[in-house]
């Protein structure tokens, strides 16, 4: 459902960007794609907890920005293997009902889970929950927002309603490789599967002659 819905706001999106290159310095030729980190027009409830679109292709020195929509997302950022699919990791999530699209387990979200990518590297290991609240390991993260420290979980984004704009991250991938960005909210992340993915080429410079 989510790639039916993506098609149109992709095009949107890059049209925006295109047309207001807002960078201040003349001649440089920036690019800026978005994500949305929540569904721009469902706002609540399941359907809000997507990212949109779940895959986009960038340049090496290109930026992402992460424009939130709806509540109680966190972002997390980790490097993945090449051949990681969004299929791959799903099945690593909660089992939806065919029917409903809904998780089956509502015990899941809360348990222990490791991600593997494709290459069956370990990439993110939950804990359960009590005591980790978020989906939170550092390891080999590039960024997280919403990081528990202590027993204090890191509060969620602000995220646009009808009427306000929404928190807006930009990241700037540095490095060509594939990365998995995953919401921090448990029960969005591994019971929705709240997750998409950005593949940064090798950019101009690194291309053969
Ligand atoms: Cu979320």
């Amino acid at each position: 459902m989510a790639n039916r819905r993506s098609v149109p706001i992709v095009s949107a999106t890059l049209a925006l960007t295109l047309a207001f290159p807002l960078n201040a310095r003349t001649g440089h030729n920036e690019v800026n794609v978005v994500v949305n980190f929540g569904d721009p027009v469902t706002l609540a409830g399941a359907g809000n907890h997507v990212v949109v679109p779940e895959e986009v292709l960038i340049d090496k020195d290109q930026n992402v920005t992460f424009v939130v929509h709806g509540a109680g997302h966190g972002i997390a950022l980790y490097p993945v293997s090449a051949n990681t699919t969004r299929d791959g990791i799903a099945a690593q999530l909660c089992g939806h009902d065919p029917v409903t699209q809904e998780c089956t387990d509502p015990l899941f979200a809360n348990g222990d889970h490791t991600i593997l990518d494709g290459k069956g590297n370990v990439i993110i290991v939950t804990g359960p929950n009590p005591p980790f609240q978020r989906v939170d390991d550092p390891t080999d993260r590039l960024f997280a927002t919403s990081t528990q420290v202590g027993n204090l979980s890191g509060v969620f984004l602000a995220g646009a309603t009808e009427t306000t704009a929404g928190t807006q991250l930009q990241f700037r991938f540095t490095k060509a490789g594939r990365y998995l960005a995953v919401c921090m909210n448990r029960n969005h992340y591994l019971s929705n599967w709240m997750f998409g993915f950005v593949t940064v080429g090798p950019g101009r410079e690194d291309e053969p002659h």
